[in-house]
């Protein structure tokens, strides 16, 4: 049924529970001079390139191609958008750009004829630790091919490149998350969403009001204080790196499969950089310690064929460590700063401590759900949401 997924170095759905099987690595690791030297094959009128995020050129030619083809909801009302008109350009070079990158990892195709891109796919390096042992992987990403060019088979084309390009680089596991169900998921969860601007979300369709409660019920029910109730919640700043790595590092030992994380890792990925992820610490105003951090990340979404409105600001839950503050007390500040930067809806996936707060903070599950899946990994069993440490983009 999975042709393609039949013949990778992947858990496959006959081996789920099979206690016989050892967890770990697939396929062995090779010398990287016995990895594939040569591009794979592609169509004749396709072409292979490297994507150059440096190059405002490429970059915005890369933006472009996702907003137009890449991931839609059930029905098909709204796109992840890397960036709507009025937000920054930063988020793609942030996300594919961490400490260590590879350029070559970057990989894209063209038509000859016109010179446009017409397939992508990304990987990033990642540290990343399944239960005892801290493994170099890769983090796969932003796999897209438009509409027209789906089901001619190139997708198993993009990821054996993909999949080449990592091993030359001595890297023999990947992790990718992604919304359609293959062999064979390590975990699987659910989106949650807390409205932030009713009156929007229901005028685009994001959210329908439940027929027991009125507009005014329903504004007053998801209605925020207008600041913060945490003394000493701040923006992250330079200086906490060091606190802030220690708080995640030893907050993450607690899950099954988590990245490992050193203090360049925590600069790029939390360090706030305007319209792509922002982080708030805690100081305690008596220590000045800092005892907890939450942290999202901006990513809109494009509303489909809607004549009053072009997008939707969603902010994503990130990475939340509480050691003093409450985690509930600690997200609904969250909450509040990101309605007070224009946000208008906090997704959040049912991961790590998540569901402790979701019900409590007004989330309600949404229509959408995330698979997690490892190559050349295999996990005996599937694990629960809350096992999981890990937040791909
Ligand atoms: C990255 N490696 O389905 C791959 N989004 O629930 C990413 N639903 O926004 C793969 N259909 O439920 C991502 N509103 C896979 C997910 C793809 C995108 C997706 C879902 C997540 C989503 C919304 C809109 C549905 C519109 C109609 C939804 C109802 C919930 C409500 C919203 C407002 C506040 C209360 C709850």
């Amino acid at each position: 049924k999975h042709e393609f997924w039949e013949t990778q170095p992947v858990c496959q759905f006959k081996d789920l529970g099979n206690l016989d099987l050892p967890e770990g690595p697939i396929e062995l690791s090779t010398p990287s001079s016995e990895v594939r030297q040569e591009l794979y094959a592609l169509p004749p009128e396709l072409e292979w390139t490297t994507c150059d995020m440096t190059s405002e050129e490429t970059s915005d030619e890369i933006y472009e191609f996702l907003n137009n083809n890449y991931v839609e909801d059930d029905e098909n009302m709204f796109r992840f958008n890397y960036v709507g008109k009025d937000y920054s350009k930063e988020f793609l070079r942030w996300a594919l750009c961490p400490p260590g990158y590879y350029k070559s990892w970057h990989v894209g195709f063209c038509d000859k004829a016109s010179g446009k891109l017409v397939g992508f796919i990304t990987g990033i390096p990642a540290r990343t630790r399944i239960r005892g042992e801290v493994i170099n992987m890769a983090e796969i990403n932003f796999l897209c091919i438009p509409k027209e060019l789906r089901s001619r088979r190139l997708t198993p084309v993009l990821i054996k490149e993909v999949v080449r390009r990592f091993r030359l680089e001595n890297i023999w596991q990947a992790a990718k998350t992604a919304g359609a169900h293959l062999p064979t998921p390590i975990a699987t969860c659910q989106y949650w969403h807390r409205s932030l601007n009713l009156k929007k979300l229901i005028d685009v369709g994001f959210f329908s009001l439940p027929r027991s409660l009125t507009m005014s019920q329903a504004i007053h029910l998801y209605k925020l204080p207008d600041t913060i109730s945490t003394p000493g919640f701040r923006k992250m700043a330079p200086h906490d790196v060091p606190a802030v790595t220690c708080l995640l590092r030893d907050y993450l030992t607690q899950f099954v499969v988590a990245p490992d994380l050193d203090e360049d890792d925590v600069r790029h990925w939390l360090l706030p950089i305007e319209n792509v992820v922002d982080t708030f610490v805690v100081e305690q105003p008596d220590t000045g310690h800092v005892t907890d951090f939450c942290s999202f990340t901006c990513l809109p979404l494009s509303i489909l064929g809607n004549p009053d409105y072009s997008t939707l600001k969603a902010a994503y839950s990130f990475y939340n460590v509480s050691t003093e503050t409450s985690l509930d007390q600690l997200i609904n500040d969250a909450l509040i700063v990101a309605k007070q930067r224009g946000f208008d809806v906090f997704n959040a996936l049912d991961i790590m401590h998540n569901k402790t707060f979701l019900n409590v903070l007004k989330f309600l599950p949404g229509s959408g759900y995330l698979h997690y899946y490892l190559y050349n990994y295999l996990l005996r069993d599937r694990l629960l949401p809350s096992e999981l440490g890990l937040v791909l983009l």
